[in-house]
């Protein structure tokens, strides 16, 4: 018998950047798309998300995209109807006429707090942990994504992998989506997708680019860094269509994608730095070699995060690529420039030695329980 789709509301405050939006909005269409679930994502700004769903009008009430209802909120005046799952992403919290709302629910939904990613140890012991909430009792419970069988995983949608695999097999695509960013790349260039935060690190790494004997086409994405490129190219910032080029570094400005099309991206660039969650996620199911620039913490507690995903990620690589790709991260999240343009080098040379590596990486990570559908399987086994 077909069953009534579950309806989902997906609660987003954005914190800065895109990542909130991001995940947020990834695991809505997965639901919707995959699932067949009923999913509204409520956001209290919709400004980024627009920027990466092109289908979000962030001055309408709400949009339908993919399948996914998007309205802003939550406001504490916004009236709620709850469903049969609210999701509060990261923890932001809800308001508490909505929490009011949901003790009254004759079914409260399943409440689920969708913790940030990490690779730390905690969060195998943290996940499905139950933690009523303290005014009214309400069950709540915390998923923490991760890199391990005992996390919620990582989303994933059906079908990624072989999108990829076709995708590199039709050397047509690749051509097509640098193209369509305005990239002009030549046969023999490196091309790195520069997605970091605002880092003292940069300049040196883009002097030893420009230095170097291989060409390399350096691909930012509007807004990306912009102090720091601006200070290193003498106020003659690239634009989309018009890159700037000292030595054998092509830096060039792009326009962000729509997240639909981001892999895509990723999968036509020969290295990336990627940053925070979801586009570090991405690069590891694209199997391309990267550098993962954690979010910045004020108390540094990014270190500790970063070293924990290189102990995970770098286990059982080969020794010398491992130590080159541990070193480039860390030379990155440390802010060290003269240590990231020095390791530059042996990451570049490391990165055929991990290939392997890499896809048993994404191929282990893959066969455990993908982060959507463990959120469905535990929602439904409690309504
Ligand atoms: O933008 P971010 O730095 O977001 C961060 C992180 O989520 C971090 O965990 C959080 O604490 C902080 O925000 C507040 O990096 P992230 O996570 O990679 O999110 C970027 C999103 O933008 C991701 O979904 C990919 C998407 N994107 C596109 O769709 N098109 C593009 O062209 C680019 C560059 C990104």
């Amino acid at each position: 018998m077909a069953r009534d789709p579950t309806r989902w509301d997906i609660v987003c405050r954005v914190v800065d950047n895109y990542g909130d939006a991001g995940v947020a909005f990834r695991l809505a269409r997965m639901l919707a798309i995959e699932h067949g679930e009923r999913v509204t994502l409520w956001i209290d700004d919709p400004v980024p998300l627009a920027r990466i769903a092109p289908g979000v009008d962030p001055l309408a009430a709400a949009s339908t995209v993919d399948g996914v209802t998007v309205r802003r909120g939550p406001a504490a005046g916004t009236p709620f109807e709850p469903g049969d799952v609210v999701i509060d992403a990261f923890g932001a919290g809800l308001p508490d006429g909505w929490v009011d709302a949901m003790a009254r629910a004759a079914r409260p939904p399943v409440w689920i707090v969708l913790e940030y990613l990490t690779a730390e140890p905690w969060a195998d012991g943290a996940h499905r942990r139950a933690s009523p909430e303290p005014r009214t009792g309400l069950a709540r419970w915390y998923w923490c994504p991760g890199f391990t069988a005992a996390t919620g995983g990582l989303l994933r949608e059906a079908g990624l992998f072989a999108r990829r695999d076709a995708f590199r097999r039709d050397p047509a695509a690749r051509k097509a989506t640098l193209a369509s960013v305005g990239a002009e790349v030549s046969p023999d260039a490196r091309v790195a997708l520069l997605f970091c935060y605002p880092t003292p690190a940069l300049p040196p790494l883009l002097d030893a680019w420009a230095d170097g004997d291989d060409p390399v086409v350096a691909l930012v994405p509007q807004g990306v860094a912009v102090d720091a490129i601006d200070r290193w190219a003498g106020g003659r910032v690239p634009h989309p269509g018009e890159p700037y080029v000292r030595g054998s570094l092509a830096l060039a400005s792009i326009p962000f994608v729509a997240q639909a099309g981001f892999d895509e991206l990723l999968w036509s660039c020969d290295l990336a730095i990627v940053r925070g969650e979801d586009s570090f996620v991405r690069a590891q199911w694209a199997t391309i070699p990267f550098a993962w620039h954690a979010y910045p913490q004020a108390d540094g507690a990014h270190h500790a995060k970063v070293a924990a995903f290189l102990d995970r990620h770098l286990a059982g690589a080969p020794t010398g690529p491992a130590a080159a790709v541990r070193r480039f991260t860390e030379a990155l999240n440390q802010g060290d420039g003269p240590g990231l343009a020095a390791a530059w080098p042996p990451f570049d040379r490391a990165r055929a030695g991990l290939a392997d590596h890499r896809r048993a990486w994404a191929e282990t990570l893959a066969s455990r329980p993908e982060l959507a559908a463990g959120l469905v399987e535990f929602a439904r086994g409690r309504l």
